[in-house]
């Protein structure tokens, strides 16, 4: 299938509007003239036909909607006995926003499975989630594909602004990053400013992304009447930089383009070779609205966190979110690339501050850019935080201290939505002290991700404890050296993985006295990162290096 480059069809609704039907309805002349464009794309060399059900995801009428126009789709492609056609379900971001409204992840969530459901048992062949500009959206999307249609091939495609990046602010790699744990068979770029605009963020993405690359632009722009600049010549013109580079797997046209752009296009990929995917090596990566790589070593903020900050804890129990995101912001400028965000408290409702907090911190470009590290030993609070990060971010933490059954559950449900996670060294006995419990658990845990939930090990963080020393209990002489031992360990036996810890802990008994706090945390960490430590939770602006 992929030894040439496949041709996805063009517009829909331009072509309704020529024959004279509305776009909404769901009436017999609608259902012809949809049935009769599929017809003429078809001729015209399309090799994936996609549904008429781009925004069939509002409103009361899902379920009907979508079979309907599946299966017209579905006859289309069938009757079609020269090739294999393939059908596409065309599946729309929805008319709201959910990182920059008010939007419910979970009603998002819901309609999604309701269309991916229907697509799916009305016979379509992939879904191909289409014009998305913000990634939580897509998120909500993704997620109901793997729970209701898990084998069906996704195809994602975002549309970006003139300045390259998603509505939403975020870059295409961020973007990249984030959908990649989904493992779609394509991602790529539509609808946009037109084929030249697109040109270079196509070829950036064939670089650093492991799929598939699609691209469908518009037929550049429509003037007053509607009509659009790009002629199927000029178009495919455009176009012709994308296939002598070799960056396309698939290739169509969104708004604007008819059965004749196709055509020209359908001759151009005939003509040229697809593109290979790259082989890129793997790797940590998360997201927010930009990219953290873990290139060097990466500093986590400490100070969003209720339970580390008693002003953080004051702001947010006086509902002061506000200056809370300044507390944030400082954190960046500070130079933290993560922010750990923690709401753990018995007098606040963890749930909803975490919520309200991560909705207000995702449209602050300034801390939205970096990835969140979502803090807490609730579990309901976790799930809850997933549905507000619109990069890949990461669970911190789950762990082994309810047992195996547990731990496997919730590593399954921050696996399915594509984020990494921190896991601590707990296990039914308790917290791991000494070098050998440490070690013992962390392989363990590695073990049961790894070979019973699927984790990526580049996916899989692990803190085996910093915990406080110099208290006059002698038990804690050795437990500074016990971590920096463990960190040697995990790097040289549990392949992939990367080691984290929460620095400040190791000085609690020099509470109030900074000077020694922060002395004692650059001899650790000095020592920590040479042993291999990856990244650590700290205060960046109290860090001598
Ligand atoms: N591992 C993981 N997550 C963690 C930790 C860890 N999360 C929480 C904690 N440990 C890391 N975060 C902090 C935050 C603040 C402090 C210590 C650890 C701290 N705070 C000052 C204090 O308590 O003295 C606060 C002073 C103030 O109120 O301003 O030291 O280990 N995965």
């Amino acid at each position: 299938m992929w030894n040439r480059i496949l041709v996805l069809d063009g517009a829909m609704g331009t072509m309704l509007q020529k024959l004279g039907v509305g776009t909404v309805s769901t009436g017999n002349d609608v259902v012809d003239a949809v049935y009769k464009v599929h017809g003429m794309y078809i001729e015209a060399g399309a090799d994936i036909i996609s549904t008429h059900t781009f925004t069939a995801n509002e409103g009361d009428d899902i379920v009907e909607r979508n079979r309907l126009f599946a299966g017209v789709a579905r006859k289309a492609a069938d009757e079609c006995k020269t090739r294999k056609i393939y059908v596409a379900g065309s599946i729309g971001p929805t008319s709201k926003t959910l990182t920059m409204s008010n939007a419910s992840f979970d009603e998002m969530q819901a309609a999604y499975k309701l269309q991916i459901a229907t697509l799916v048992d009305s016979g379509v062949d992939f879904l191909l989630f289409e014009t998305f500009f913000d990634t939580l959206n897509l998120k909500a999307a993704l997620t109901a594909a793997r729970s209701v249609a898990p084998e069906t091939p996704v195809m994602v495609s975002a549309t970006i602004e003139k300045n390259g990046r998603l509505l939403t602010g975020q870059t295409l790699e961020a973007f990249a990053i984030t959908v990649a744990p989904f493992k779609p068979m394509s991602i790529g770029l539509n609808c946009s400013f037109g084929a030249s605009d697109m040109l270079p963020h196509i070829k950036a993405l064939s670089e650093i992304a492991p799929f598939h690359i699609s691209a469908h632009p518009n037929a550049g722009f429509p003037d007053e009447q509607g009509v659009y600049s790009e002629t199927p010549e000029s178009m495919a013109e455009a176009m012709k930089p994308f296939f002598q580079q070799g960056l396309l797997n698939i290739v169509g046209g969104c708004c604007g383009t008819t059965p004749e752009h196709i055509a020209l296009l359908s001759s151009m990929a005939q003509a040229y070779t697809p593109h290979k995917i790259p082989q890129i090596k793997p790797a940590t990566r998360l997201s927010g609205l930009e990219p953290c790589n873990f290139d060097d070593f990466v500093y986590v903020g400490e100070r969003t966190n209720v339970a580390g900050s008693k002003k953080f804890a004051r702001l947010i129990a006086e509902r002061n979110f506000d200056e809370a995101l300044l507390v944030a912001r400082r954190q960046v400028e500070g130079g933290a690339q993560v922010i750990d965000i923690c709401m753990d408290d018995a007098m606040l409702n963890a749930k909803e501050c975490m919520a309200e907090f991560l909705h207000l911190a995702g449209s602050d470009p300034y801390i939205a850019k970096v990835p969140v590290m979502i803090d807490s030993s609730d579990w309901g609070v976790i799930e809850e935080a997933l549905k507000y990060t619109q990069g890949k971010a990461v669970v911190n933490s789950i762990s082994l201290k309810e047992g195996k059954d547990v731990f496997v559950e919730h590593a399954k449900y921050i696996r399915d939505f594509g984020a990494a996670v921190i896991v601590m060294a707990f296990d039914e006995e308790g917290q791991a002290t000494s070098y050998a419990r440490r070690c013992q658990i962390c392989e363990r845990a590695y073990h049961i991700l790894i070979d019973e939930v699927g984790f990526v090990p580049e996916d899989i963080i692990f803190d085996p404890n910093v915990l406080t020393i110099a208290t006059g209990i002698s038990e804690h002489n050795n437990y500074a050296v016990d971590f920096i031992n463990t960190v040697k360990f995990i790097k040289e036996n549990l392949p992939g993985a990367k080691v984290s810890g929460g620095i400040s802990n190791l000085s609690f008994a020099f509470r109030g006295n900074n000077v020694v706090r922060e002395a004692m945390h650059s001899v650790f960490l000095y020592h920590a990162v040479n042993a291999g430590l990856d990244m650590a939770i700290v205060n960046p602006q109290m860090l001598q290096v």
